[in-house]
């Protein structure tokens, strides 16, 4: 009963420091995503992927979450984008009050696009709300399709699903069929992006995407 009245109270004041971190990003008008997925699935070469020509358009912003080192950090830095980095020190998710304290090291004046990299995990960074527009899960064909209904909550909450690794297909025994219905099961709105980082495949579509909720977010 205790543990749960913590839990409880846990949630209560990240959500008031979510608030204030949306009501801070809408005043900006920055359309800002969570990205959340398994260790290794792929977040980090996403952004990789995306930033060059996201950044020809809109001025973005990187928050990298790890639990100890700042190797996603430098990696994004390569790419000439304003990076933060914040550690946890073990934690297996951010919260919003580090959010907001990686928000005071960033310029945000002109900022368009926020991103924030959650700690590789598929169960906890669902539960706190960051402040973000829209949660995104990238998930990679070698986690196997099973994923979804084992981990239902970040699916149900997210509002697209980044399926990365697609040139492996043909060395897994990923069912990509049982994966559709599932992922839908969860989510019947969710949009789902088929991606590889290594070749290319599907990144213009899921960046014609991200430019379109920048620009929605600009012109509301
Ligand atoms: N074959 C293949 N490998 C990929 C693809 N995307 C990423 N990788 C590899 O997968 C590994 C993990 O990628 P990261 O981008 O570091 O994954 P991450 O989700 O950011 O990892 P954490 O931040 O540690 O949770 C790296 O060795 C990447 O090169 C892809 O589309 N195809
Ligand atoms: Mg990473």
């Amino acid at each position: 009963m205790k543990q749960i009245l913590i839990e409880k109270s846990v949630l209560e004041n990240n959500d008031k420091a979510a608030a204030e971190n949306r009501a801070f990003l809408n005043a900006q008008k920055a359309f800002t995503i969570n990205l959340m997925g398994s260790p290794g699935s792929g977040k980090t070469s996403v952004l990789e992927n995306i930033i060059s020509s996201i950044s020809l358009n809109y001025n973005m912003a990187i928050i990298e979450g790890d639990l100890y080192t700042a190797k996603d950090a430098a990696r994004i830095a390569r790419c000439n984008t304003n990076v933060i980095q914040i550690n946890t020190a073990g934690a297996c998710h951010l919260d919003a009050s580090m959010v907001r304290k990686a928000l005071s090291h960033i310029d945000t004046k002109h900022l368009d696009f926020l991103i924030i990299e959650n700690i590789g995990n598929l169960v906890c960074p669902a539960s706190y709300d960051l402040g973000e527009d829209i949660k995104v899960v990238v998930m990679s064909v070698t986690e196997g399709n099973d994923k979804p209904l084992k981990y239902p909550s970040m699916f149900q909450r997210c509002s697209a699903v980044i399926l990365n690794k697609t040139d492996l297909l043909p060395m897994t025994d990923f069912n990509i069929e049982e994966f559709y219905q599932d992922v839908y099961s969860l989510n019947e709105n969710v949009k789902v992006f088929e991606i590889s980082c290594k070749d290319g495949t599907g990144v213009t579509s899921l960046t014609r995407f991200l430019m379109g909720a920048i620009r929605n977010k600009k012109d509301v």
